[in-house]
């Protein structure tokens, strides 16, 4: 891990200098992409993002050569909507995949986005988890001849491989912290609130293996423009990784929660209650700081991965005709308001880290409201390939050039499994539940509350804020069903 710490650190001074000397990548090769994502990651784990306890210095040192983004959001804040939309090109509510299918059914003939680098001669190629696979039980090695494709779309690859790993059944100390306040229940799978410090190494896990993959893809097709997708399963659950990256969140008691306040919920209507609590998955303080260590192990291990990807590229030259995003389908509540995991509208958990290395432009950090569904239509426009006109994000890589600039001014997701949307300002977040509001409305006021304990929704004094951030998302919803589909 030292090796890796000075490595990281050397390549952050080396790509600058490298950069400085070249002014820009040559101009007529044409550009890779590289996009590694890891699955439920939310921005707050990251120490580039703020973290004092949580380092991830793979992931901070791409951060330092790249543009980061401080506020981009998700547009559905589970796996599988979130992951058809950024990779079709349009809403959850255009295409209507609002579960855990492939977009496919939906877009017809229309491209997808790494299919549409693949009709322009790239090689595209995807390790693991990019369209929608489920963790654990998908993924889970149950040896040959096991369907490991997910929700996958066979058409958008030239090549796709997957990664099965033992998952919840890894050897080692393994606890579940959910449902279980007599800790009577052994070790078990599914969606579950599950630490594993793991014996053995990295590779023997599935973001091992899938880092293997992509090392050894980076190396064979060096010589030919490439999309390489590099889907990281954790930190979803269960928690699984091998014991030392544990070190530094030990003892677990020593680890803080969120602050917390008396009745926080008192103001919010049901549904914006989360589907996991700290009160219904029954865990106490104990349970609740091992949780977040098992979910900082589970981020450390996946920023080690990340960084043998990015040696790996940087080892076959790539780096400068290269460009690397980094993000996640979702984000997570590690404890704030006594919430867990995803699915809630608010900025944990439909916020994600967004990091975009272009070759040639100057780190940056970025405030501007951008959105997952813009890297489609960005990366196209940074490759040198036309944006099809049925996308609905926006080019947003007029950013890279100019951090100061702004693209939109409302970000937009969608929590369907609560009919929950979201409408976030700079300033305001707005989540309504039910088109017709039905379920209830959230409003906050982030410049006054960013952690968003109080719901202004009813207070008199704010009722005009409410009717245009609403007005606002009837818009924004009528746009999205605007569409060729
Ligand atoms: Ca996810
Ligand atoms: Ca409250």
């Amino acid at each position: 891990m030292i090796h890796r710490f000075f490595r990281s650190l050397a390549r952050l001074v080396l790509f600058s200098v490298a950069l400085a000397a070249s002014g820009s990548a040559a101009a007529n090769d044409p550009m890779n992409v590289l996009f590694i994502i890891s699955d439920d990651l939310t921005a707050n784990a990251l120490s580039c993002y703020g973290n004092t306890v949580c380092s991830t210095p793979n992931i901070d040192a791409l951060a330092a050569n790249g543009t980061r983004f401080t506020r981009a959001y998700c547009q559905g804040t589970y796996c599988g909507p979130s992951r058809a939309s950024f990779l079709s090109g349009y809403y959850p509510h255009a295409t209507g995949v609002l579960g855990y299918k492939s977009p496919r059914a939906a877009i017809g003939d229309h491209r997808t986005w790494p299919e549409h680098f693949k009709q322009h001669g790239y090689y595209t190629a995807r390790i693991s988890k990019i369209f929608h696979m489920g963790v654990p039980g998908g993924i889970e090695d149950h040896g040959p001849g096991r369907d490991y494709n997910g929700a996958d779309d066979a058409q958008s690859w030239t090549q796709r491989f997957n990664s099965p790993g033992p998952e919840w059944r890894a050897a080692g100390d393994g606890e579940t912290l959910e449902n279980n306040p007599d800790g009577r229940k052994p070790v078990v799978g599914g969606n579950t609130f599950v630490v594993v410090e793991a014996d053995g190494d990295d590779d023997v896990h599935s973001d091992g293996k899938t880092a293997a993959k992509a090392v050894e893809l980076l190396k064979q097709h060096r010589d030919q423009p490439f999309w390489l997708g590099v889907g990281f399963v954790r930190p979803h659950v269960p928690f699984v990784a091998p014991r030392p990256y544990f070190s530094d969140f030990k003892p677990y008691s020593d680890l803080e929660l969120p602050k917390k306040l008396d009745g926080d919920w008192d103001d919010i209507p049901k549904p914006g209650i989360n589907y996991k609590t700290s009160v219904n998955m029954k865990m106490d303080v104990r349970r609740q700081k091992k949780a977040l260590g098992g979910y900082y192990a589970s981020v450390r291990y996946m920023d080690a991965q990340v960084g043998k990807v990015l040696d790996a590229l940087e080892d076959a030259g790539l780096e400068e005709n290269t460009i690397v995003i980094f993000t996640s389908d979702h984000g997570y509540h590690l404890g704030e308001h006594d919430f867990w995991a995803k699915v809630s509208l608010r900025d944990e958990s439909a916020g994600v880290p967004l990091i975009i290395r272009v070759p040639g432009k100057a780190p940056a950090v970025c405030h501007s409201l951008v959105e997952l569904i813009d890297l489609y239509p960005t990366i196209s426009s940074l490759c040198g390939l036309p944006v099809p006109s049925n996308v609905q994000g926006k080019n947003i890589a007029g950013l890279l050039d100019d951090p100061s600039r702004s693209v939109r001014e409302a970000a937009f997701s969608v929590a369907p499994m609560r009919q929950g949307f979201l409408i976030r300002e700079p300033r305001w977040a707005m989540i309504q539940y039910g088109e017709d509001a039905s379920g209830g409305i959230e409003l906050f006021d982030t410049s006054e509350d960013p952690e968003q304990f109080t719901n202004l929704a009813q207070e008199a004094t704010h009722q005009d804020v409410l009717r245009r951030l609403q007005n606002r998302l009837q818009q924004k919803l009528a746009e999205v069903r605007e569409n060729d589909l």
